[in-house]
């Protein structure tokens, strides 16, 4: 095996697994007796930390948005509105560091080293103060982040509620999560995948599990709920049924928006796709490959997509193209907002720092009206060697800045006009009597073959490819 495919294994995972198995080994010695194991936590988890403010481009301080003003409005819309920003529970408060030849490297000071009902009471805690010091309304989790696993479902359940019961609190009336999932990728029960295992009592445990993270998800005020399919796909087709597991995939998804109208769920339901990782090969690839899936088994008007951009490029696509082919399939449901590494083959889920990239991003998000009732969320985190607490505001705050860098991009460039005319110039030609009935069905190969006779060798004039890239370095 070559070093990238053991990472290829391991690191997607490394969050999950020393998140939610393990934890930080030791509590820091310099906390004076504070880190012990009881739920609460004395004072601020941030201390030294401000609520971050808009000082605008020309401002150096690292703890302030330079672009990012949630309430100016911008191409008709509140910034705060177009973005929907979230924070991802699983990297900010479970990740660790950890990578597939290295031990954990952060130890957050209000960790206990245990994964207890207490510690996740108290990491529920720091998420809602650093949420509020950042100022964003969303949030987003797995159910195994946010609470242990029991011995059994039932105390499984039992701890999600009593970790659920203080988030309905600590949320206020103004928090709430732009969605939820479950997670059917950590635990050996899942090895051969959830709604795709090859055995029916994985099966029906994951349904069990997916039940209880749509109803604590509508419990808690939750405005999508999210599918990944991590483990449904396939290691080897010499031991897969494949059109077996795809038929009982849609039926596990049929069954969920039969429970989501009935306890009256009103979220949408998104697919999240990736091609690979850990599976070699995932059912939901791209979003092309998930809309084929969606329309077959006549699931297309109940999903949407949530489209992730490093998983767009490992996919081979970019993050612009999946999102563009979600939009056209009436899709676009939500972004998990990241980015990866050109040198790296794997889900590095990396902040996005690209203006160049944002700006694209930002083209789809305004041709599609927005992402409401989605959002942005920071399926990303920190690197491994960045170890400081402030450094997670850091770079959530670079993040914020560079979406919004890509929305002000976007309105110069539609203020300009000069690339959207460039476009439409393209295509003029079919803005004519002939080109209204090809385009409305109406014109048939007899009639075009006269045509083109008539007409003799077409003149095709240039793409202006380096114009298009031209007008649009200038917005950047
Ligand atoms: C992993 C996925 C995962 C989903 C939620 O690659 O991005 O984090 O967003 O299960
Ligand atoms: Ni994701
Ligand atoms: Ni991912």
């Amino acid at each position: 095996m070559k070093p990238v495919e053991i990472l290829l294994l391991f690191l997607c995972f490394n969050v999950f697994t020393f998140g939610a198995i393990g934890g930080p080994p030791t509590c820091p010695a310099d906390l004076d007796g504070e880190c012990g194991d009881s739920g609460e936590w004395k004072g601020e988890f941030f201390p030294g930390i401000p609520k971050i403010k808009y000082e605008g481009p020309s401002s150096k301080n690292p703890l302030a948005f330079k672009w990012y003003n949630a309430e100016e409005v911008i191409l008709g819309k509140k910034m705060k509105d177009w973005f929907r920003f979230s924070v991802a529970f699983w990297h900010t408060f479970r990740g660790t560091g950890a990578d597939p030849f290295g031990a954990p490297t952060k130890y957050w000071p209000w960790e206990d080293g245990t994964n207890s009902l207490a510690m996740a009471k108290r990491r529920m805690r720091a998420n809602f103060e650093f949420i509020d010091k950042l100022g964003v309304d969303f949030w987003c989790f797995h159910d195994r982040d946010i609470a242990p696993d029991g011995k059994t479902l039932e105390e499984s359940n039992a701890n999600l509620d009593e970790v659920v019961a203080l988030a309905k609190e600590l949320q206020g009336s103004k928090i709430h999560p732009l969605w939820g999932t479950a997670q059917l990728f950590l635990h050996p029960r899942y090895m051969h995948g959830g709604a795709t295992s090859s055995e029916l009592s994985v099966y029906a445990y994951a349904a069990a599990q997916v039940k209880k993270a749509i109803e604590v998800t509508h419990y808690l005020g939750g405005e999508n709920y999210v599918f990944w399919g991590g483990r449904e796909g396939y290691q080897s087709l010499l031991n897969t049924d494949m059109g077996r597991e795809l038929d009982h995939l849609a039926r596990f998804l049929e069954a969920a928006v039969a429970y989501k109208k009935k306890i009256g769920f009103n979220g949408t339901l998104l697919i999240e796709p990736k091609p690979q990782e850990p599976t070699k090969h995932q059912y939901d690839w791209d979003a092309a490959t998930t809309a084929n899936f969606l329309r077959k088994y006549g699931l297309i008007g109940e999903f949407k997509l949530n489209i992730e951009c490093n998983h767009a490029t490992l996919s081979g696509h970019s993050c612009h193209h999946e999102l563009e082919t979600a939009r056209l399939n009436g899709l676009l449901g939500n972004i998990d907002a990241n980015t990866g590494d050109p040198q790296i083959g794997w889900d590095t889920d990396q902040f996005l720092t690209d203006i160049g990239e944002a700006t694209m991003v930002m083209f789809s998000v305004v041709k599609n009206g927005g992402l409401a009732p989605g959002g942005f969320n920071f399926d990303a985190k920190l690197r491994r060697e960045s170890t400081d607490v402030e450094d997670l505001f850091i770079a959530h705050i670079g993040g914020m800045d560079t979406l919004a860098r890509g929305l002000r991009n976007v309105a110069k460039i539609i203020e300009d006009g000069s690339l959207p005319e460039l476009v439409r110039k393209r295509y003029s030609s079919f803005d004519t009597e002939i080109g209204a009935l090809i385009e409305a069905g109406k014109a048939d190969f007899e009639f075009l073959e006269k045509k083109a006779i008539e007409w003799g060798e077409p003149k095709v004039p240039s793409a202006k490819q380096e114009l298009a890239e031209m007008i649009f370095q200038l917005a950047l």
